[in-house]
């Protein structure tokens, strides 16, 4: 008989950047991002604690290709690293910033808003792509006393992937369900995505066998 899945006090539910902007028709499509939704909807109660994540860009942020009279997807220097140039998307207070409509926020205990330096971007939810300056996630995860973080949203390859990073360089456990993510994939960032997170020690499950 398959053991069924029982969240404890020390798991958490992160999900990550489920925006318009990230879904068909939004301004940085993922494809199908849509279809994370209502997985989500259900693993959500699964779980006893649930952390959501929201890109939340000031006008004329730096990862904005129009900022720099640059074409999206083309990469620039900036001072802490190379930054891939973006469409405008999530811009704060607008409806592509808003969570997908048919997304469940009720579960959610906490909403960690991030992107929101005019002039540095952020991927992780725990720091900005500097990598020093943080969020705060973790000081608030570690006060709560979870020690496992379930991973899910969009895009795969860049957020979540940050993020479950990010997660395992702070001592706690990351399992990344990925059937409830969906991925750019900008010039092969899925597949080193994959690497990286496995060369990490990050897990990887199904929705299923949350919901067992
Ligand atoms: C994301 C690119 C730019 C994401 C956010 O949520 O993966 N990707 N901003
Ligand atoms: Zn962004």
């Amino acid at each position: 008989m398959q053991q069924s899945f029982q969240a404890t006090e020390a798991d958490v539910l992160v999900v990550v950047d489920v925006q318009n902007d990230f879904c068909p028709g939004g301004a940085l499509a993922v494809e199908r991002g849509d279809e994370v939704v209502p997985l989500i909807n259900k693993l959500a109660p699964q779980f006893r604690h649930v952390v959501f994540t929201q890109d939340w860009h000031p006008p004329r942020h730096a990862s904005f290709a129009s900022t720099h009279g640059k074409t999206p997807f083309d990469t620039l220097p900036l001072y802490y690293g190379e930054q891939v140039l973006w469409p405008d998307h999530c811009v704060q207070g607008t409806p592509g910033a808003e969570f997908h409509p048919a997304l469940d926020r009720r579960p959610a205990e906490l909403i960690v808003r991030k992107g929101f330096r005019p002039n540095i971007d952020s991927y992780s939810a725990f720091f900005e792509n500097d990598h020093v300056t943080r969020t705060g996630l973790a000081g608030y995860l570690r006060d709560r006393g979870f020690r496992h973080l379930y991973v899910c949203g969009l895009a795969l390859d860049f957020c979540v992937k940050w993020s479950a990073l990010d997660a395992v360089q702070e001592g706690f456990l990351a399992t990344v369900v990925d059937d409830a993510c969906r991925a750019i994939d900008l010039n092969g960032s899925l597949a080193q995505a994959r690497a990286e997170m496995k060369g990490a020690g990050i897990l990887f499950t199904q929705s299923a066998k949350l919901l067992a």
